[in-house]
């Protein structure tokens, strides 16, 4: 059966059309995205605006994705002229350099000296990500703060990001996706943060995309089927991971005739009243392991040459 994704709600659509409409008024753009899955967690359209506008990639989650495949990420987002910096946005160690990072995007410290090169690690020319875009000049920038459209998908990490850069816990947060509801300006000592709910796209999201999403919790979880998640999810964890799978569930996932998940959930002792195996919150219990990391620092999807 393949997997299918929908979730396209009212606050979305709406959210959507309102961050359209303030793209002309902020200096850069910070994409959050999250690190064990840099593909599936980038939205397609979202920051695509018409005019050049300084953008920088935030990656969040890195304390539980592979380190090794997180840098080769960084080094493929950089030779593409995107300045990428990855952290566990609940810590603080990140936010100087994406602070100085959103600075030069929107050319508040210019683009050809300083880290904007050092990011460019190939060497290969400047690009329209670190170059000044036309609109406001430094001077007038610094007067007013730089203006930063923080955009990505539902509960990848944006308001915690934003809390970061603001030195504080000014945007709501939460473990589950469509927390901040509204879109909001929070200023922060140099810089003016616009947050806004997650946003996904209105058609469905099918197959590999949509499995990855959901295990990550970047959709609610009563958009899928956590059974025939989980039960996929199981499949690749098996087939790409096995040391993992065998370290959390034990040998052999797949005994003839049982189910993934059935064997997880005999494995688990997880039992209904009458002795059947609970596949539910075996199926939870699966979910719930990869998003906090139970498994080891897993990264899902690897840059072209992989990490
Ligand atoms: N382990 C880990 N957890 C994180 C990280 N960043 C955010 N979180 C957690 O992820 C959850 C979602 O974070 P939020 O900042 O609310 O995400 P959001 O993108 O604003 O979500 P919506 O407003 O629902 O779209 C929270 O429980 C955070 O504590 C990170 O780098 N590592
Ligand atoms: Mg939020």
């Amino acid at each position: 059966m393949e997997l299918q994704l929908h979730w396209y709600p009212g606050h979305m659509a709406k959210a959507s059309r309102e961050l359209k409409a303030r793209l002309k008024l902020v200096d850069a753009v910070l994409e959050v995205v999250d690190a064990r899955l840099p593909v599936s967690s980038r939205h397609p359209s979202l920051v695509q605006t018409g005019r050049p506008l300084g953008r920088v990639l935030l990656l969040g989650r890195a304390d539980l994705a592979d380190p090794r495949a997180t840098d080769a990420w960084l080094r493929y987002f950089r030779a593409q002229g995107l300045p990428a910096v990855a952290a566990d946005l609940r810590q603080t160690t990140w936010v100087t350099r994406a602070r100085r990072l959103l600075q030069q995007a929107a050319g508040v410290a210019g683009g050809s000296s300083s880290e904007a090169t050092e990011e460019r690690s190939t060497g290969k020319p400047a690009d329209a990500a670190v170059r000044r875009p036309p609109g406001p000049t430094p001077a007038k920038l610094g007067r007013r703060g730089v203006r930063v459209m923080v955009v990505g998908l539902p509960n990848v990490g944006k308001s915690t990001a934003i809390n970061g850069l603001a030195g504080r816990a000014k945007a709501g947060t939460g473990a589950k996706a469509g927390v901040t509801r509204r879109v909001q300006w929070l200023a922060a000592g140099g810089l003016e943060l616009l947050d806004s709910p997650g946003l996904l796209w209105p058609e469905a999201t099918r197959g590999q995309k949509a499995l990855h999403l959901a295990v990550a919790g970047l959709v609610p979880d009563d958009a899928f089927d956590p059974l025939a998640v989980a039960e996929a999810f199981l499949a690749d964890l098996a087939d790409r991971f096995p040391a993992q799978a065998r370290a959390r569930y034990g040998e052999d996932l797949a005994p003839a005739g049982a189910s993934l998940l059935e064997t997880v959930a005999r494995r688990l002792g997880l039992w209904l009243p009458g002795g059947r195996p609970d596949l539910g919150r075996a199926a939870t219990m699966v979910l719930h392991d990869f998003r906090h990391g139970r498994l080891g620092r897993l990264t899902l999807e690897l840059p072209p040459g992989g990490a």
